[in-house]
Parts: C-alpha cells; sequence; structure tokens
C-alpha cells in the first residue's frame, strides 16, 4: 500500500541528496499527470497517484559527474559513457533505497514498435522542470505542411540541459501532490516563433539553446564533446591517468 505523505519528503530528499551533488536536476510528479496528457498507446501503467522524478542533468553534470566518472573507467573504451554515467547515478539513488521498489526509464529506451518508452518532455513539462513548447503554443505558425518538432526550454539553462530519465517508485502514492506550472519563459508569439524555427532548422548550430537569457550554460569543452560524433569524443576529454 501507498506510503504517507511524510515519508515522501524523506523519499525526495534522498533522492535529490543522491543526485543534485552531481549536477543533476529532479522533479516529483504523478503519474497521473503524465498519462493525462497523451494518448492511451503511451501511458505508462502505473495508477495515477503514483510518485515518480523526472531527472534532468544541467550544465555542471559534465564537470561534477561524466569525467570523474570516465576518470574511474581507467581509460577503458565504454561504449556510451554519457548513458552509462548517467545510469550508474540513477542505480546509486535506487541502491540507496533498498527498501523501496524503484523502476527507471531512461530516455533513449525504445519499445519494439520503436516508440519511446516514455516522453521525457512531456514528463519534464507536467513536473514544471521545463516548459515544452511545440507548434500549438504559436497561435498563427508559419510552417504549413511541415512536421515541427517541439522543444524544452528551461528558465535558468534555456536549452543547455538534458532530460535523463524517469524514476518511478510504484509503491509510492501520492493524491495529495501539487502540480506546479513550468515557467513559461519564452512567452511572446515571435520568441516561440523563433525558438521553434531555431529549433527545427538550425539545431546545428545550438542558438535554440541561448532563445533566453540563461544562468549557466554548457562549458567550451562540453561543447567541442556533444558537438562531436560519438567516435572522436574520447580523445577531447582530459583524462586523467
Ligand atoms: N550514447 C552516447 C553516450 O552515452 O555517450 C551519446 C550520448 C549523447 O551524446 N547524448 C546526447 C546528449 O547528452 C543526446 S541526449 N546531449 C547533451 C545535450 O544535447 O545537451
Amino acid at each position: 500500500m501507498g506510503s504517507m505523505e511524510p515519508n515522501v519528503a524523506a523519499l525526495e530528499r534522498r533522492v535529490r541528496g543522491c543526485l543534485c551533488d552531481f549536477g543533476f536536476e529532479v522533479s516529483p510528479l504523478k503519474v497521473g499527470w503524465y498519462n493525462a496528457v497523451l494518448q492511451p498507446s503511451f501511458h505508462l501503467q502505473y495508477s495515477e497517484d503514483t510518485l515518480a522524478f523526472i531527472v534532468l542533468s544541467t550544465p555542471s553534470m559534465f564537470d561534477r559527474a561524466f569525467k570523474p566518472f570516465v576518470d574511474k573507467q581507467l581509460l577503458k573504451k565504454i561504449n556510451d559513457p554519457v548513458d552509462q554515467c548517467v545510469s550508474y547515478h540513477l542505480s546509486l539513488v535506487k541502491e540507496s533505497l533498498p527498501n523501496q521498489r524503484v523502476d527507471i526509464i531512461y530516455d533513449y529506451e525504445i519499445l519494439p514498435n520503436r516508440k519511446p518508452k516514455f516522453l521525457a518532455q512531456t514528463a519534464a513539462h507536467v513536473a514544471g522542470a521545463a516548459y515544452y513548447y511545440q507548434r500549438k503554443d504559436v497561435r498563427c505558425d508559419p510552417w504549413g505542411e511541415k512536421k515541427i518538432y517541439g522543444v524544452c526550454i528551461h528558465p535558468r539553462y534555456g536549452g543547455w540541459f538534458a532530460i535523463r530519465g524517469l524514476l518511478i517508485f510504484p509503491d509510492v502514492q501520492v493524491p495529495f501532490l501539487e502540480q506546479v506550472a513550468p515557467v513559461d519563459c519564452v512567452a511572446s508569439e515571435e520568441k516561440r516563433i523563433e525558438l521553434l524555427e531555431k529549433f527545427n532548422f538550425h539545431w546545428r548550430d545550438w542558438s535554440y539553446r541561448d532563445i533566453i537569457e540563461v544562468k549557466e550554460r554548457y562549458s567550451e569543452e562540453q561543447k567541442a564533446y556533444f558537438g562531436a560524433p560519438p567516435a572522436e569524443r574520447f580523445k577531447l576529454l582530459e583524462v586523467q591517468g
């Protein structure tokens, strides 16, 4: 049966305690908020009051978690260093809560039908972590028949962050959790059009990430790393031997 609310506060502190020092940001949500805005084929199969946390990596994750993680691999060539680093840290959350059932879904996981296991941007939006700007947020759009992808913008980091995963606590029910709206940081029609144009047609130059004034962005080293094709990334890291 579901836990009581005070335990939820302790649980949230524990999750934050595991992740925040490593440059991750965590926001709680109910599975029901997520399911409510999606078609049934995307629903997560948990009851609607189930507690989950959306996990973002902020710019400091690169120095606080990723580089130390790569150092510890002692020059082993690992295949998906970023994904492995994230999964290492999310596994530590699970290990630190041995009496809790915790399901983890990563942003890159897909189903046999090639659909993503969860829609990360929708989850971030309903959790209040980052505003998911979509074509429908623009009243008078100029794009005709074109397929326009939406993008999340964070009030502190603009587009300089990534959504990494969802932690779900199937045995923890939070009927009283209050939903917080994401900050609508790209409020004007013109800016929203500019954002979606940049993201869809000029995504390579990353200018969409600076659509708002940001508090923190990726370092030059981090930009070079993520800007390089995966096969050429390893040599860009100054790995301490
Ligand atoms: N699978 C590779 C790894 O694990 O190293 C590549 C991971 C990767 O580069 N992911 C991108 C990323 O983290 C897409 S989510 N980009 C950071 C960003 O776009 O802000």
